[in-house]
């Protein structure tokens, strides 16, 4: 893969970087992504099933959909592409702000994350509030569970349509973009708000932005540099490259 001098350049001269990713980044630990092919929206779509009246509607078959997905998940692990970002925190200053509900950078290890959907290991009672994380509710297969004080129903702690990003999150990861040196986005369509602000915010305040991506997207007109195939491949290439640069 061709790597431009310009951009290794322009790496070595980072202090800041951050990581905007998207599903796309997850495809290769097996994760299918939203909106590509074989993207889970093609056959459900969201309307249908990640919102809170589609949840009321239909708690059971909401809830069963991400039992699902949970299972996916957790028979998953991060790939090259979620270590590399990891890597990158031995040269620069990184954060994460990721839109996916994984967990996979955390797993990876990466220290600096946010999460503007939620994460998908966590639960509340839509009641009460009260907090169901990282309870096993393998048993809850198809049927939504009840919350042990109140009775009421527990839903997954991840932003839905319609619904507002967590604000700590959204602000650090503004604040974040706004001060990058240059912001990758990886593995997104960038086509869900308010979190595909991010990467137009750090590019807006001067920073370089660099996308990585299977296909161009409304992102590749502003991008300075753009890469275009799997992450899990070009994330460590971008990083062997760049040790190797900076050598010189
Ligand atoms: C909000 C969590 C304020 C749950 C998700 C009408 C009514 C209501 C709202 C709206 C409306 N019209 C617009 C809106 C705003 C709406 C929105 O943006 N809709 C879009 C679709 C038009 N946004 C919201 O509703 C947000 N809230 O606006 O609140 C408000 C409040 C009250 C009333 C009104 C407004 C909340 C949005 C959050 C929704 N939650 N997920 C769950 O996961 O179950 S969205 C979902 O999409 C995921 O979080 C995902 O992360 C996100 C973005 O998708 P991507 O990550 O980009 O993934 P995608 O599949 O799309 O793309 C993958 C990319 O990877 C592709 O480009 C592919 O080429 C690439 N790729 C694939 N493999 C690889 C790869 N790249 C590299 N390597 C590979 N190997
Ligand atoms: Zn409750």
């Amino acid at each position: 893969m061709d790597i431009p001098r310009s951009f290794l350049e322009e790496l070595k001269n980072s202090k800041k970087i951050v990581f905007f990713t998207g599903a796309g980044i997850s495809a290769e630990s097996g994760i299918p992504t939203f909106r590509g092919e074989g993207g889970i929206w093609n056959k459900l779509k969201p309307e249908e099933l990640a919102n809170f009246n589609a949840f009321l509607r239909n708690p059971d078959l909401v809830w069963e959909w991400y039992q699902y997905r949970r299972k996916i998940i957790n028979e998953t692990k991060p790939n090259p592409g979620h270590l590399a970002i990891v890597e990158f925190e031995n040269y620069f200053d990184v954060t994460v702000v990721t839109q996916n509900v994984d967990n996979l950078h955390r797993r990876a290890g990466s220290k600096k994350i946010y999460e503007l959907h939620g994460n998908i290991e966590k639960n509340y009672c839509i009641n009460c509030k009260k907090r169901f994380d990282d309870v096993d509710f393998s048993n809850f297969e198809k049927n939504v569970p009840k919350c042990d004080s109140c009775g009421g129903l527990i839903r997954p702690d991840v932003v839905w349509f319609g619904e507002f990003l967590p604000e700590d999150q959204f602000e650090a990861s503004e604040k974040a973009a706004r001060e990058c040196d240059i912001l990758f986005a990886v593995g997104t369509s960038a086509v869900v708000y308010p979190a595909a602000n991010i990467p137009y915010i750090a590019k807006r305040n001067g920073a370089v932005l660099v996308e990585i991506n299977l296909e161009r997207t409304d992102l590749s007109n502003y991008a300075n540099f753009s890469f275009l195939g799997k992450s899990g491949e070009i994330l460590p290439e971008i990083l062997r490259a760049f040790l190797n640069y900076r050598k010189l």
